[in-house]
């Protein structure tokens, strides 16, 4: 009697080199905190959020990978069922955002089809000149069907931009694949999910 709509939940997967900051943006984003001495992850650890898009409602299962290399076989086990990826790199240190588009290769390769993308150029806080060149970051999100959000987990910027896209696409996609009647009746449903 007691028990409330569950809502729909989506699987988002963080991935990217190590110490860009992966941990940084999901605790910023999930309990508002920041911590200048984060302990690399090991692994991987999962938390939650819960949003509402469009009156519906929707539990992010978020899988914070570990970015250093000898991790990075177990991606598949986080990816593999992912509805969402959101591939993180430094905007100061262009090899992580080689990284990025290694992760982005191996994904086109390995993930569910269409899986939705972002990517998050982040430690902007680091960067002085206000203009500082995300161009070729933001053409090479376009040519992959991403979009790039400029982030830093150290100020809170971007990062409700960035978790609000990404699960805004996914459920952009999963109604597509319904018909609108069908959509209208699985949106009266959704405690039923
Ligand atoms: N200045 C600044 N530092 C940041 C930012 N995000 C993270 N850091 C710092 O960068 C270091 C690494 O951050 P983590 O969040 O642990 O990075 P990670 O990608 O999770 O690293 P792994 O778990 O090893 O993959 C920590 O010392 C953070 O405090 C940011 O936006 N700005
Ligand atoms: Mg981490």
């Amino acid at each position: 009697m007691n028990s409330k709509p569950s809502g729909l939940s989506f699987k988002l997967v963080l991935l990217g080199d190590g110490r860009v900051g992966k941990t940084s943006l999901v605790l910023r984003y999930v309990t508002n905190s920041f911590s200048e001495k984060q302990e690399a992850t090991a692994q991987a650890s999962y938390l939650t959020k819960r949003l509402v898009i469009e009156g519906v409602p929707i539990t992010l299962a978020i899988w914070d990978t570990a970015g250093q290399e000898r991790f990075h076989a177990l991606g598949p086990i986080y990816y593999r069922d992912a509805d969402a990826a959101l591939l993180v790199y430094d905007i100061t240190d262009d090899d992580t955002f080689i990284r990025v588009k290694n992760w982005v290769k191996e994904l086109q390769q390995m993930a569910p089809k269409n899986i939705i993308m972002a990517i998050a150029a982040n430690k902007s806080d680091l960067v002085r000149s206000k203009k500082f060149d995300v161009q070729e970051a933001d053409s090479y999100a376009a040519s992959i069907g991403a979009k790039l959000f400029v982030t830093s987990a150290k100020l809170g910027s971007g990062i409700d931009e960035v978790f609000l896209d990404v699960a805004t696409r996914v459920l952009q996609k999963k109604r597509s694949l319904l018909s609108t009647d069908a959509y209208t009746d699985w949106k009266g449903l959704k405690g039923c999910f």
